[in-house]
C-alpha cells in the first residue's frame, strides 16, 4: 500500500510531530527562531524524516491537510515559549507551492493567529523560489496578503533555484535563508563561495532583508560567516533538530 495513504490516517491517529532546530545570532549567538521540521512516527517503518513522504503528499495533494496540521502545531507550541525567555524566538514555518497556491491561505493563517494568539512577528514562512517562479499571480497577491497580517517571509534555499532577482523587488519578503551548499565552500578565504556569499549579503542588506545561513556545520564556518556580515546562521554546529523544550531549556541554561 501507497505510504501517501498512509498519510490521513496518520493525521487522525496523532503520528505527526515537529522538531525544530535554532536559528542563531551571529552578532551575539542569541536564539533568534526556530524552523519546525516535520516527522512521521509510522507504526511500522519508525520515524520518518520528511524527505520519504513531503514529496508524495505533494504530488497527492495531502500537503494542504498535513502543512495545515504543521502551521497549527508550530503556533501552538510557540505560543507557549513567550513566557520561556525574555526574547522569544519566531517560529519558521515551510510552506509547499501547493499551499501557496490555496486562496484560502491567507484566511487560515489570520485565523490560526486570532485563535492561539501567537504574536504575527512571531511567525515566518518558508517558500521556495520554485514557488515564486510557478508563474502564477496567485502566490504573489497571497504572499502580499500574508505579509500585511505581519508575518515574517523567508526564502529558504536561496541561491539554488532559478532566481529571478524581480520578486525581490515585487515582494514582502523579510529574510533570505541561503543554501548549505555555499556554506560547504567556506574553507580557505577568499574562495568562490565565500565571495558569493559575501555578495548576497551585500544584496540582501541594500534591500532591508536579513541573512540566515544554513547547514553550518563547524565553527570556523560560523566565524567566516560572522567576518561577511551574515545575520544569522542554522546548523548542526548551533544545533541538530530536536523537541522545543531541548531547544527552549539550553536558550535558558545558557542564558
Ligand atoms: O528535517 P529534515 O532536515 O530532513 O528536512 C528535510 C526537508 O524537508 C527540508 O528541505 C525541509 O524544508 C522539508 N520540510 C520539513 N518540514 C516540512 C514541512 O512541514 N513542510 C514542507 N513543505 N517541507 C518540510
Ligand atoms: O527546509 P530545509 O531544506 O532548509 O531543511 C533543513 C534540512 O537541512 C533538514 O533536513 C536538516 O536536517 C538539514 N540540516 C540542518 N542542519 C544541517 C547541517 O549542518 N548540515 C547538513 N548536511 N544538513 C543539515
Ligand atoms: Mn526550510
Ligand atoms: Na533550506
Amino acid at each position: 500500500r501507497a505510504l501517501s495513504a498512509a498519510i490521513p490516517t496518520g493525521l487522525e491517529r496523532g503520528e505527526f510531530y515537529l522538531d525544530y532546530q535554532p536559528l542563531t545570532s551571529l552578532q551575539d549567538g542569541s536564539l533568534l527562531g526556530v524552523e519546525a521540521l516535520v516527522r512521521w512516527r509510522h507504526p511500522q517503518l519508525g520515524v520518518l524524516r520528511p524527505d520519504r513522504f513531503i514529496g508524495l503528499a505533494e504530488e497527492t495533494g495531502l500537503i494542504v491537510p498535513l502543512g495545515g496540521w504543521v502551521l497549527a502545531e508550530a503556533c501552538r507550541e510557540a505560543v507557549g515559549w513567550s513566557a520561556a525567555t525574555a526574547q522569544p524566538p519566531y517560529v519558521s514555518v515551510n510552506l509547499a507551492v501547493r499551499q501557496v497556491r490555496r486562496p484560502d491561505l491567507v484566511q487560515e493563517v489570520r485565523a490560526l493567529l486570532r485563535r492561539t494568539g501567537l504574536p504575527p512577528d512571531r511567525l515566518q514562512l518558508e517558500i521556495t523560489e520554485s514557488t515564486m517562479m510557478s508563474g502564477a499571480e496567485e502566490p504573489i497577491r497571497t504572499l502580499r496578503a500574508l505579509a500585511d497580517l505581519g508575518v515574517r517571509i523567508a526564502i529558504d534555499d536561496f541561491g539554488t533555484g532559478y532566481s529571478n532577482l524581480a520578486y525581490l523587488r515585487d515582494l514582502p519578503v523579510t529574510e533570505l535563508k541561503v543554501a548549505g551548499e555555499f556554506v560547504r565552500g567556506l574553507r580557505a578565504p577568499e574562495a568562490a563561495d565565500e565571495r558569493i556569499l559575501a555578495s548576497l549579503v551585500s544584496l540582501a542588506h541594500a534591500l532591508n532583508l536579513t541573512v540566515t545561513a544554513e547547514g553550518v556545520e563547524t565553527g570556523g564556518q560560523a566565524e567566516r560567516l560572522r567576518a561577511i556580515g551574515c545575520d544569522a546562521a542554522q546548523g548542526w554546529h548551533f544545533g541538530r533538530p530536536a523537541p522545543a523544550v531541548n531547544i527552549l531549556a539550553r536558550v535558558k541554561g545558557g542564558a
